[in-house]
């Protein structure tokens, strides 16, 4: 497939996936969607870990407000759309591949919803968030009302879409939409390190912590461990299991320490 709106790069068995609509601030209308879906939905041969990066100085504007506008969708079209957006952002969450997102400038609206489907999110500190749906007369329709809700707790996020508060990079930290803070023009680079790094797992590992952690805070605490107990036997099929063990008992892998 050619992207108009994305460039898709594998860098060894990273798959670097940009949003490339920087005149637009990378707001998203519905082919660039497509392109989303088309890539998080059939990962590239050999891909173990993605980055999502992008262009210019702001990951994402959100929905492109100005197709929206001009196509005057009917509220089942608009449903439609949404059940899109969730299609796709499922495809990044639960697609099994973990995602590292870097993150610059404005990450509001729909471009909140798609970082917050990312597993590891890199601000740098130009980083800022914001649900600006309820200024512009809309509702949140790519997922933020589960996906943000659960990082912020549902009481902020209400806070956030009434208030149109927006909250710096530190902020993001402090509330779990962001996991780390960098120095301008160093995200893309520390979000490929951690990539590459992730990608040396086991690829079953990968799966069941991107796929079941989430879906296990849905469950009762009785189903849960169920769930956890069946995610670790299955990840204990795999073949290199007893080597990895190995390699610590024999001291051949660094131990943990603490940051300094
Ligand atoms: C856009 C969009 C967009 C910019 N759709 N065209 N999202 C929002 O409400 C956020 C709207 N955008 C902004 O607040 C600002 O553009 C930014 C803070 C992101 C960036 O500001 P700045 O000063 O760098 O850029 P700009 O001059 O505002 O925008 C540059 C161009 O991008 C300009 O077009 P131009 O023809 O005047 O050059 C903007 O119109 C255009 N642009 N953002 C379309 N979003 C599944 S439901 C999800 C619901 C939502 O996401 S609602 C939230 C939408």
């Amino acid at each position: 497939m050619t992207y108009q709106f994305i460039t898709v790069e594998q860098e060894g068995d990273v798959t670097v996936v940009t949003l490339a609509r920087e005149d637009r601030r990378n707001a998203i209308g519905d082919a660039m969607l497509a392109e989303i879906e088309s890539v998080f939905g059939n990962p590239p041969e050999g891909t173990r870990c993605f980055v999502l990066a992008a262009k210019g100085t702001h990951f994402c504007a959100g929905l492109d407000l100005r197709e929206h506008h001009d196509k005057n969708r009917t509220p089942i079209e608009f449903m439609k759309m949404c059940q899109n957006w969730h299609r796709t952002f499922d495809h990044i969450q639960f697609g099994g591949i973990p995602v590292v997102a870097a993150l610059q400038g404005a990450v509001v609206g729909g471009g909140l919803e798609l970082a917050a489907a990312t597993h590891v999110r890199i601000a740098e500190s130009s980083t800022f968030f914001a649900l600006p749906e309820g200024q512009r007369g809309i509702f949140t329709g790519g997922g933020a009302t589960v996906r943000v809700g659960r990082i912020i707790t549902p009481a902020r996020m209400v806070d956030m879409m009434l208030s149109a508060r927006t909250y710096d990079a530190q902020k993001g930290l402090n509330l779990g939409l962001a996991h780390e803070i960098v120095a301008e023009g160093e995200g893309l680079s520390r979000a490929k390190a951690l990539a590459k790094q992730i990608a040396t797992h086991p690829p079953t590992t990968n799966f069941a912590i991107v796929t079941g952690i989430a879906r296990i805070s849905d469950m009762s605490s009785t189903d849960g461990l169920f769930a956890e107990a069946l995610l670790a036997a299955a990840v204990q099929a795999n073949p290199d299991i007893n080597h990895r063990l190995g390699e610590f008992l024999n001291k051949k892998t660094n131990r943990l320490e603490p940051k300094k």
